[in-house]
């Protein structure tokens, strides 16, 4: 479904640096066209050369932004992903473009494929970001065409809420109602030093490594991606995963309670919450998974004493002392205490601002390596939407003029250096570019 580039309708909403002066008009229609060259058949890849399939939080983030531009790829995007979702209700985190070689992207489809597995896709899910996805969709396309939009909503509702029965029902190894990861790539944060202590518990097997090849390191800078022992960590648990055919109840070697995923967790419900109520369905359950996770997290991952939140690892019943910008993330939570979103504000110095995937004090601290320092346009665009709904319009605007500094500066980066503002990893990158275009249609 290759078609024409849509039209590029830019926003009458003034959108001023905190100087007065205007954003640049060339970030709208820059942001456009990176989004239309990245659009491949009927979904948006990451990035051409680093990420040619589809990811699964990525489409979230990327509908976002798409539905200011072009509404038809927006709703495509999330249809394209569920439509590859698993009978047992798990959205796979990347879905393979079959017109795509096996070589330009590893771990690729063959590597994933296991006997009784739906095929094409991998057997990890993502942050669970499409509920707040498809709602940020239908608000922004339902006043142009109200139907088309409550139809795609319709489709995607039910969809919406297997995603998160799986979650619960398979994925809550601690038994205290927070879902566990299985592999750091279902956090999207993956390379972050939160999983340093859980992974050290998985043999790094070299031979992995020279049994397959590193296809990242060929296409981006080996500097800033995970070194050889982590990726042989990270190939050993999908492996595992894979081997026991994607079974939630088989011994794995990781299992950890993330504070932004389960933060994003609860957020769906929020989300499914208020679609439920456009379409007629009972929103209180919803409402009810929110408060119990919201509960649950601050009962379980946060720590009064460093004022933040912290992965848990299930197995070995320890929190990482390490400070990640993941730690942050509940304050997407309305329902949270007030006194520890308090805590959580506070962590300004450590973080900085924008804020850095990781503790900018500590003594790993790595400017260019992903999730283990650099700045990243997703999670302060979380934070962004988390300081609006809280009433913060100061930490707001803070947060909006630092991305657009950043993008107007350095082009649409996968991520940026904290302290130069430099872009890192890939050029011209899709979630980037989609978060952009809904930061300046909303000043
Ligand atoms: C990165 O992850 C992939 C594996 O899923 C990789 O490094 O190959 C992460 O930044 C992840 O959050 C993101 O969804 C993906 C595609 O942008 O890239």
């Amino acid at each position: 479904m290759t078609t024409a580039p849509p039209a590029v309708p830019v926003p009458s909403a003034p959108r001023h640096r905190p100087d007065g002066s205007p954003w640049p008009d060339r970030l709208w229609r820059d942001a456009t066209a990176v989004l239309a060259a990245n659009w491949s058949h009927d979904h948006t890849v990451p990035s051409r050369r680093l990420y040619p399939h589809q990811w699964s939080w990525d489409s979230a983030f990327i509908s976002i932004g798409l539905a200011h531009t072009a509404p038809d790829r927006a709703w495509q995007d999330l249809r394209a992903l569920f439509a590859a979702q698993w009978p047992d209700g798990r959205v796979p985190h990347i879905v393979f473009d079959r017109a795509t070689a096996e070589r330009d992207y590893f771990p690729g489809p063959a590597f994933w494929a296991a006997p009784a597995a739906p095929g094409g896709t991998t057997g990890l899910v993502q942050p669970p970001l499409h509920a707040l996805a498809a709602w940020a969709v239908y608000r922004t396309c339902a006043d142009r065409d109200p139907a088309a939009a409550g139809r795609e909503l319709a489709w995607l509702y039910p969809r919406l809420v297997a995603q998160q029965d799986y979650l619960a029902d398979r994925r809550d190894t601690g038994g205290a109602g927070l879902v566990s990861i299985v592999h750091p790539w279902e956090s999207g944060l993956d390379n972050s030093p939160a999983w340093d202590d859980a992974l050290a518990a998985v043999p790094a097997d070299g031979r992995l490594l020279r049994r397959y090849q590193r296809r990242d390191v060929q296409v981006a800078d080996a500097a800033h991606r995970p070194t050889d022992v982590d990726y042989a960590r990270y190939i050993a648990l999908a492996a595992a995963y894979r081997d026991t055919g994607y079974d939630d109840s088989a011994p794995l070697a990781f299992r950890v309670e993330c504070p932004a995923v389960n933060s994003i967790y609860a957020s769906a419900e929020q989300a499914l919450a208020r679609i439920a109520v456009v379409l007629g369905a009972d929103p209180a359950p919803h409402h009810a998974r929110a408060a119990a996770v919201t509960e649950a997290l601050t009962r379980r991952l946060y720590d009064p004493d460093t004022g933040m939140f912290h992965a848990l690892d299930v197995l070995a019943g320890a929190r990482t002392p390490a400070r990640c910008v993941s730690g942050v993330l509940p304050l997407m939570l309305p329902g949270l205490p007030a006194d520890v979103a308090a805590t959580l504000l506070a962590q300004r110095p450590v973080l900085g601002m924008p804020y850095s995937s990781y503790d900018r004090t500590a003594a790993d601290f790595d400017p260019l390596r992903y999730w283990r320092g650099p700045v990243w346009i997703n999670v302060n665009w979380l934070l962004w939407r988390a300081a609006r709904d809280r009433g913060l319009p100061g930490l707001a605007g803070e947060l909006r003029s630092a991305m657009l500094g950043l993008v107007t500066e350095a082009g649409f980066y996968e991520y940026y250096h904290p302290d130069t503002g430099a872009g890192i990893g890939a050029p011209a990158f899709s979630w980037t570019a989609a978060l952009t275009l809904d930061l300046l249609a909303h000043p």
